[in-house]
């Protein structure tokens, strides 16, 4: 419900998100495969060199991997269609260093198309990582390995779409013949926006998704959608790691930050470390850090050598779900009495407590705005919930969360930076009857799709 015009309060020149971009945060959450030779042999990187025979899952079962994504409430799955050492998963033209190599089905087994086909069956998005250091391709090293590599993309897109998420890593070692490769990064997304326009992908600095700067799942406290691109390329070349995990205040282009993190130690599934599986409370935490700051978490859950996913994760995976659930089952907000934002003649419950986060109560700072929610008795949370409406920008810089008690006298204070399509805040259990979000400085006027405040487990307050 849009009632209001925008007031400016800046030349900020205000970046959106495409349909394609507010479509992938709305994802909020889903996994990563790391499978591959990798899986048989116990390490991380392999050489290249690893005989075929030695991808054999007996068991391997997508469907098994969708069912327990799903019981996760993860929303896709994005796999390793080849990892460093250059094997494909699928039975490429461009190799000979592949499934149809290996005795696995006889060389006649496609994981890729068995997961893409799983994922159509379970409603989950199906997503590839695929990355351009190749140690095991003859051509790697020479210019003419990107085409090779553009080929298998096109192989890809052609046989297993649509491609909700292209994951490109940006590591760029030695190849047999002892030399890197230069990237031709243009002509790579050239070849994806011609086939495949909706896809997002995913490197360093976007050009639609980026990374958030480690490998632990943790975005910024502050996390802006917004990043400087010009002069930057993935991998090496990319802007320093603290500017990737906070974005630019005035990035020039909508890049949104993306966690990705393993369940496990490794990418890769060690059996020695199904005892390191992190625990569903960690997980929380992770969720925390990652989708309550306004990123998309990207949980790595490898196969194991069945091709199965391991009991110990699917356990980890289903608690996690189970955390979220209980955590924000009851909104206090929902049954609020009075919901106002102030300096407007709107009194409306529905603004921003409709569960539709495409409508939204806009705040302006140069009215003293704020929204006032006044619950129907005194409530007794720990967290709180924000969500900004993003199709006009990602606005608030600075913002305040007054508490208060039914004779509006300030019970706690919280003060924050950006919000962005998510902001979950957590604190030690609170007593409520009012809350007042006020925002403090902001780019264009902020615009809030969602409340909510909650009452979770004290353990699950953020560490
Ligand atoms: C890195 C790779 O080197 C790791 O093996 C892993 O795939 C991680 C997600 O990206 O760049």
């Amino acid at each position: 419900m849009s009632l209001h015009s925008f007031p400016q309060t800046g030349k900020f020149h205000n970046p959106v998100p495409t349909r394609q971009q507010l479509a992938w945060h709305d994802m909020e959450f889903y996994l990563f495969a790391h499978f591959g030779p990798n899986t048989f042999t116990d390490k991380e990187w392999g050489e290249g060199t690893e005989p075929e025979d030695i991808f054999n899952p007996p068991n391997l079962d997508c469907r098994q991997w969708c069912r327990i994504a799903k019981a996760a409430g993860a929303k896709g799955i994005i796999i390793t269609a080849k990892h460093h050492d250059g094997f494909c998963l699928w039975p490429s033209k461009y190799s000979t260093h592949t499934v149809r190599e290996s005795k696995w089905k006889n060389g006649k087994g496609d994981v890729l198309k068995e997961l893409s086909e799983a994922c159509k069956e379970y409603a989950l998005k199906f997503g590839v990582y695929i990355s351009p250091w190749d140690r095991n391709h003859p051509k790697y090293g020479t210019p003419e390995y990107n085409d090779v590599f553009v080929n298998m993309m096109k192989e890809i897109f052609t046989n297993y779409g649509p491609i909700w998420e292209l994951w490109w890593d940006g590591a760029n070692g030695e190849g047999p013949n002892g030399k890197k490769l230069v990237y031709d990064w243009d002509r790579f997304k050239k070849t994806v926006k011609a086939i495949s326009p909706n896809t997002v992908i995913f490197s360093d600095v976007g050009p639609h998704i980026r990374w958030c700067g480690n490998e632990n799942g943790i975005a910024g406290e502050t996390n802006w959608n917004l990043l400087d691109t010009a002069g930057f390329t993935p991998g090496a070349g990319a802007p320093p790691v603290d500017t990737l995990n906070r974005g630019n205040v005035n990035g020039k282009n909508w890049i949104p930050a993306e966690c990705d993190v393993s369940i496990r130690p490794g990418w890769f599934y060690h059996k020695e470390e199904d005892a390191k599986v992190k625990t569903p409370e960690e997980l929380f935490q992770l969720y925390l850090k990652s989708v309550g700051r306004g990123a998309n978490l990207l949980l790595n859950v490898p196969p194991d050598r069945r091709g199965l996913i391991n009991e110990k994760d699917s356990v980890a995976l289903i608690g996690f779900n189970k955390l979220r659930k209980e955590s924000f089952k009851k909104n206090f907000i929902k049954d609020a009495d009075a919901f106002v934002i102030s300096g407007d003649s709107i009194k409306s419950r529905g603004l921003v407590n409709d569960d539709n986060s495409r409508t939204f109560g806009i705040i302006s700072n140069i009215k003293f705005q704020f929204v006032r929610i006044k619950l129907k008795q005194s409530q007794k949370i720990n967290c709180l919930v924000l969500k900004e409406y993003l199709k006009n920008g990602q606005n608030c810089k600075n913002f305040k969360l007054s508490l208060m008690n039914e004779k509006y006298e300030i019970t706690r204070e919280i003060r924050g930076s950006t919000i962005g399509n998510k902001k979950i805040i957590t604190f030690p259990i609170t007593s409520i009857s009012i809350i007042e979000l006020s925002i403090i400085d902001q780019n264009k006027a902020t615009a809030i799709s969602e409340m909510g405040s909650y009452l979770i487990d004290e353990n699950l307050i953020e560490k």
